[in-house]
Parts: C-alpha cells; structure tokens; sequence
C-alpha cells in the first residue's frame, strides 16, 4: 500500500487562539493536543473529528512557511497530508514520476513523526504532506 489514509487538513491561522476556539465550537470538542514543531516554525492544535483529523497552524517567526501563506494568500487551506507506511519508498516511487519533493524532507513533524512536502505544483494547485509514523 502507497497511501494508508488522509491522516489530517491544515489549515493555515493567524492566531491559534482565536482559531481554536472558533474550531472547539464547529467541532464540539476541545482540540486533542497543542504542540510547538520547531523545525517548521509552527505552532498546531490537533483536531479528531471521527478518524480524521484537522490541525490548525500559526507561525512563530516571520520567516515561517505559514506566515509566508498568509502574506500571500490570507487564511485558509493549507495542506493535505497522506499517511504512509514507508516514506523513503515513497519518495523512490514520486521522484520517478518526476514530482518536485521539497527540500527538508525526512525532517521532523508533529508528534516525532518523519514527514516530507510535494510542491503544491506538483499537487495540482495542493501542497501535499506525507507523514511516517513510528
Ligand atoms: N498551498 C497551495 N499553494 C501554495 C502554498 C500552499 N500551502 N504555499 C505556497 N503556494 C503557492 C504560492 O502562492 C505560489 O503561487 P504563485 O506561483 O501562483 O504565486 C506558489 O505556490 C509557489 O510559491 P513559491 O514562491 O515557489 O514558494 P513559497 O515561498 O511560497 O513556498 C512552499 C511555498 C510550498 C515551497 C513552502 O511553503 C514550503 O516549503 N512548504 C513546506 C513546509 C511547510 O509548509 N511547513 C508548514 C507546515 C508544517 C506542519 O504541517 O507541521
């Protein structure tokens, strides 16, 4: 198998705060975990919503690829990340259909997890995240 699942939808926000309240209302519940990735320069509060997930990002520095979104494109939709049971063999089997993999990746994500990014040309206008996990 390639792709196990979508495992969540990010969605890029000015302020987390703000945003998780609004989301703790459409949702019904509080999100599952707030984390700080480093690595990203982002701030993400998890979502379960039945098996899928949302996680809501707000930058922690100017030069965040977040803060860089929102100055280009304002709130809203950020990636959609796959699932995958094996992101090197992923990779082998993209860069042979010639799909730019953004620098970085192997990197670290959310929850110690090794993710990678396709360029959203790459996605079809999509900025598309795979995500390993342990
Ligand atoms: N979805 C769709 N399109 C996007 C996009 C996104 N998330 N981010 C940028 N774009 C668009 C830009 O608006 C631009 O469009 P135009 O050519 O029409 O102007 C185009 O993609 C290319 O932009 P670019 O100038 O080549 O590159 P940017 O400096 O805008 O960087 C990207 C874009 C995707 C390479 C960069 O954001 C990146 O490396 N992202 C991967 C890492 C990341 O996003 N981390 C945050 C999430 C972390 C997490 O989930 O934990």
């Amino acid at each position: 198998m390639i792709l196990e699942k979508i495992d969540h939808i990010g969605i890029a926000v000015r302020d987390l705060e703000s945003a998780v309240a609004r989301y703790t209302f459409i949702t019904g519940h509080p999100p599952e975990h707030f984390e700080e990735v480093a690595e990203q320069k982002v701030r993400v509060a998890m979502f379960s919503v039945g098996e899928s997930r949302i996680e809501l990002l707000q930058a922690t520095s100017p030069d965040s690829p977040i803060a860089k979104f929102i100055d280009k494109r304002g709130e809203g939709l950020h990636h959609v990340c796959f699932k995958v049971p094996d992101l090197k063999a992923a990779f082998v089997r993209l860069i042979n259909e010639d799909i730019e993999i953004l620098p970085g990746a192997g990197g670290v994500g959310a929850d110690g997890s090794r993710i990678a990014f396709l360029h959203p040309k790459s996605g079809n206008g999509v900025l598309i995240e795979l995500v390993e996990r342990a």
